[in-house]
């Protein structure tokens, strides 16, 4: 995946034509597009390998499963083209591994706390291991909550090199700037670019304030 402009589209539009059009509209600005379930489940998988002819895309299938169930959803996501798949860390490291393996070099992304405020009840308790489980696991890296900056910088003091992805930005109330500079590679968006009037226009104000941050 690119590196360039640090914003990860969050594309959750239920309207396929709609979905296109913002697809579209930003997909020269944007690193990823990241796509789940509203948007799978309103039009097809095939929405995959359409939008990955825009731009690299990340299946966030919040995979939560057996190793064996793991291992065929990130086949089939991988198959249609997905660039990299969003799994969750709790089901363990066997599931985590099975993840892995099943991407054949394309990129696992594994989910540690969340970014809503439910996400410090429990998910908050074992980010930290989860977040040494996915450097053990061989996963491309984790997912961390732009809604809680320090937590973004505690991740990167455990995980080293290894990739952050944080959502939460905007709709949410976090900041791309706040988990840029605590660590974050990537801040992933969604309403506020793909709800917004002019989604294009709100994707460069992001850029811009990415461009803010030196990369890390
Ligand atoms: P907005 O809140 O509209 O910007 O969308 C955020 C996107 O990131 C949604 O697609 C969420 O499913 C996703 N997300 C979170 O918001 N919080 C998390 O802790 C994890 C994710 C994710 O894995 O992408």
């Amino acid at each position: 995946m690119r590196k360039d402009s640090r914003i990860i589209l969050a594309l959750d539009e239920v309207r396929e034509e709609r979905a296109i059009w913002v697809a579209e509209q930003v997909a020269d600005l944007v690193d990823a597009i990241k796509i789940n379930w509203p948007l799978v489940l309103s039009t097809s998988p095939e929405m995959i390998t359409r939008l990955s002819k825009l731009a690299p895309v990340i299946c966030d299938f919040k995979v939560a499963d057996i190793p064996n169930t793991a291992s065929l959803i990130v086949a089939q996501a991988v198959k249609r083209g997905a660039e990299g798949v969003i799994v969750h860390g709790f089901t363990g490291s066997d599931s985590v591994k099975a993840a892995v393996e099943a991407a054949e070099g394309r990129q696992i992304f594994v989910v540690t706390e969340m970014s809503h405020p439910g996400g410090a009840e429990h998910t908050a308790q074992a980010a930290e291991s989860i977040a040494r489980m996915a450097v053990d696991c061989g996963a491309s890296g984790i997912i961390a909550p732009a809604t809680r900056p320090e937590r973004v910088a505690k991740m990167r003091s455990i995980i080293g090199d290894l990739l952050i992805l944080s959502p939460g930005v905007g709709a949410q109330g976090g900041s791309a700037s706040a988990a840029l500079s605590k660590g974050a590679d990537y801040v992933i968006v969604g309403r506020s670019i793909y709800g917004a009037e002019g989604p294009r226009e709100a994707a460069s104000r992001l850029v811009e304030e990415a461009k803010g941050v030196t990369p890390r």
